[in-house]
């Protein structure tokens, strides 16, 4: 049988991922989370398909796919988080499961970053475990799928 697909898309700057800011955001590129979400994925028997865009629009567009697609999307949003109705009109738009994350403590850092837009389109937010904040989520997510599953 299919295994449930799930969308986990990145927004701007996190292509950057390992280059810069390591203080805050670790080491780890972007293509590492990308592995750990797949192996992650594959012990919960999970499809993962992992994007990235620096284009709120592109954004929105794979939100609306993952609608017609999948069984869930896990979004880190990057910057859009504290800007964008628009992904949280998208989330609220499709009828699937959400769960924000973050690689850093959004509420330790800066005022501005502590307030989150597609948040209240989510069922809940994990920030500040770096790569494990996927691989945390992948878990809630599986959770999440499996509580709707027909029994
Ligand atoms: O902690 C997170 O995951 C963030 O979503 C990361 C965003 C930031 O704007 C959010 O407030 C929290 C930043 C994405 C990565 O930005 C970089 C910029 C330069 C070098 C490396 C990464």
């Amino acid at each position: 049988m299919a295994q449930p697909l799930v969308f986990i898309l990145n927004g701007p700057n996190l292509n950057l991922l390992g280059r810069r800011e390591p203080a805050i955001y670790g080491h780890d590129t972007l293509a590492a989370i990308e592995e750990l979400c797949r192996r992650s994925g594959a012990t919960l028997e999970l499809e993962v398909d992992f994007r990235q865009s620096n284009h709120e629009g592109e954004l929105v567009d794979w939100i609306h796919e993952a609608g017609d697609s999948a069984a869930g999307i896990i979004l880190n949003g990057g910057a859009l988080t504290h800007t964008s109705v628009a992904l949280l009109d998208a989330l609220k738009g499709v009828d699937l499961p959400a769960i924000e994350v973050h690689l850093s403590n959004i509420h330790r850092r800066e005022e501005f970053r502590r307030h989150s837009y597609p948040a209240q389109g989510a069922v809940g937010v994990i920030a500040g475990f770096g790569p494990q904040s996927y691989a945390l989520a992948l878990v809630a997510m599986a959770n999440l799928i499996a509580a709707q599953a027909p029994r």
